[in-house]
């Protein structure tokens, strides 16, 4: 499907039901899934789905391998818990999560997830185009730039800033509220060092392992590509909290950026702006 990167800018994705993430598939620990895969007739390609909640040969994806016009159907057992990424494994599957065809499966633990009042979505990867970025157009996908590692954009849930005040706007939350961000990162190269911009991960459970203890009040972690990571944050104060991969370089160039909005009074016994003066 052609869809905007950011206004002015069309990339030709490849998604799991029209969507960059893929659906957020939600089971528990101990279910069965009755899957069907199905390759619509209007698709050009071979696709299939890697799980890496599947015990089981390829995670499926031998199983589901499909050509355009086809379905196929796995049933399959969760039996560890755990947020997981999934993503195509075709034989050019590098091309095919960049272009979109990533997302998570979540498998709850049998006593459930500690209660929040809010949950987030957020999928990383990168797009490797023929043009700048920013160049109005039709942008084209360049392998050579992918082997190199050097994308055009590198974006949360398919678009340059997409979920902020410019765009599609931001997540939002009131103050005393709890939010758990799930985040996949899709790659197919890069490590996003993920960080909330005036905040800080008040629990994260690395790799998305529900089954460890969490970390508490960490600044900036790695989430490899292929991996996941949960992790909660709370909102004492008003104001925009910003989600980045803090290489940067990413955030200001290539649009890696998130943002939640927490509405709320302010309080000034926790952050309190002063008058500012000129010397
Ligand atoms: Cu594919």
């Amino acid at each position: 499907m052609i869809a905007e990167i950011e206004p002015g800018v069309t990339f030709r994705f490849m998604t799991y039901n029209g969507q960059v993430p893929g659906p957020f598939i939600r089971v528990r620990e101990g279910d069965t899934v009755h899957l069907t895969f199905r390759n619509q007739k209007e698709s050009t390609e071979a696709h299939n789905v890697d799980f890496h909640a599947i015990m089981g040969p390829g995670g499926g994806a031998v199983a589901t391998m499909t050509e355009p016009g086809e379905e196929a159907h796995l049933d399959f057992k969760v039996t560890y818990p755990g947020a997981f990424i999934y993503h195509c494994a075709v034989s050019n599957m590098d091309m095919h999560i960049s272009a979109g065809m990533f997302g998570m499966i979540l498998v709850e633990p049998k006593e459930g997830l500690p209660r929040v009042d809010h949950e987030f979505y957020l999928g990383q990867h990168e797009i490797y185009t023929d043009k700048p970025a920013g160049m109005h157009g039709h942008h084209g996908f360049d392998t050579g730039a992918m082997v190199h590692e050097q994308p055009t954009y590198v974006v949360f849930n398919g678009a340059k800033y997409g979920l902020s005040a410019g765009r599609y706007g931001p997540m939002a939350v009131k103050t005393g509220e709890t939010a758990r961000v799930y985040l996949v990162v899709g790659g197919p190269n890069l490590t996003c060092s993920f960080h909330p911009i005036g905040n800080v991960w008040r629990d994260l459970w690395p790799e998305g392992s529900v089954r460890t203890s969490p970390l508490h009040y960490i600044q900036t972690y790695p989430v490899p590509p292929g991996s996941t990571a949960i992790a909660t944050l709370h909102f004492p104060v008003p104001g925009d909290v910003k989600l980045v991969d803090h290489a940067l370089s990413r955030v200001v160039h290539k649009g890696c950026l998130a943002v939640i909005h927490a509405e709320g009074a302010q309080v000034p016994a926790i952050f309190k702006p002063g008058p500012r003066r000129k010397l």
